[in-house]
């Protein structure tokens, strides 16, 4: 059924490529069966095309071919919502989560002040959860985690039992959040998006799930990118090679069908 999967990925900037200083924009990744491919660069060049954040004059799509025995199949997170009024609660939400998973005082600040200065940065950065540091030294590319997108019958089988949540940005969240706190070295992830007209971002965990917040930031506003909180002395480049190279696919079973329901 998996057989035969490829990655495809897509990078969209303003002013000129990345690598030559153009902002960026946008991106996203995909995994489909090779019949799947067009209809997936159609998106993703469409998603590239239409953006809130400017009009893209580089867009760069790289389609590659995945061995099946390197896929490894993961649940999606649980998903859950808190409930804020402005961005001052939020950040509160946000921040006291991130604590009660043992991310220090340090990291928290330091990782809340990132996002609101971040307006250019492409992937997410790597900090200490215990010190706090930007560990990873990519600058504004980041470290993108990649090559991972759920299985097309598990995001129908998801859909159907999350109705109000179904979107494709959801939809990639929730993939990219999968992945990334799938990982035993990664603590949390903090994320709220860079698009001028989303607010609502998330703490993602193994232990919590998928956990929403409304108002991580104002509206109107081009700030925004993920930190990926991790323990502290583990092998970077074990770990950033695992989000950039190892190929995910979200698996979902409804617990109705489960149950033979
Ligand atoms: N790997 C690492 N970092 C990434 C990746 C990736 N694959 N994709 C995006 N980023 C970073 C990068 O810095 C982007 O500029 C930033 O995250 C924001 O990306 O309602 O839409 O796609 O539950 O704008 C979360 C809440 C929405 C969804 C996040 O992010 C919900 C979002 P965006
Ligand atoms: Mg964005």
């Amino acid at each position: 059924m998996l057989n035969n999967l490829y990655s495809i990925r897509m990078r969209g900037a303003e002013g000129g490529p990345h690598e030559h200083g153009g902002r960026h924009i946008s991106g996203g990744e995909r995994l489909g069966q090779k019949e799947e491919l067009q209809e997936l660069a159609k998106e993703l060049l469409d998603k590239s095309l239409h953006h809130s954040r400017g009009d893209c004059d580089f867009i760069q799509i790289v389609i590659e071919k995945l061995m099946d025995d390197e896929i490894q199949r993961i649940s999606p997170l649980p998903i859950s919502s808190e409930q804020a009024q402005n961005v001052k609660e939020g950040r509160k939400i946000a921040m006291s989560l991130l604590a009660s998973l043992g991310i220090s005082d340090e990291a928290i600040k330091n990782g809340i002040e990132f996002l609101k200065q971040s307006t250019h940065q492409r992937g997410a950065i790597i900090a200490d959860s215990q010190t706090g540091q930007r560990l990873d030294n990519r600058g504004l590319k980041g470290v993108r985690a990649s090559r991972m997108d759920w299985s097309k019958e598990s995001w129908e089988k998801w859909s159907k039992s999350h109705a109000p949540l179904i979107s494709p940005r959801i939809r990639e969240a929730i993939a990219l959040a999968s992945k990334v706190t799938a990982s035993p070295y990664t603590v949390a992830e903090l994320c709220w998006s860079d698009d001028l007209e989303y607010t609502t971002g998330y703490v993602a965990s193994s232990s919590k799930g998928y956990i929403r917040i409304p108002h991580l930031k104002n509206n109107g506003e081009d700030c925004g990118g993920r930190i990926f909180f991790i323990k502290h002395n583990i092998s970077l480049d074990d770990y950033i090679t695992y989000m950039e190279t190892t190929p995910v696919c979200i698996s979902y079973e409804d617990k109705a069908d489960m149950k033979g329901l």
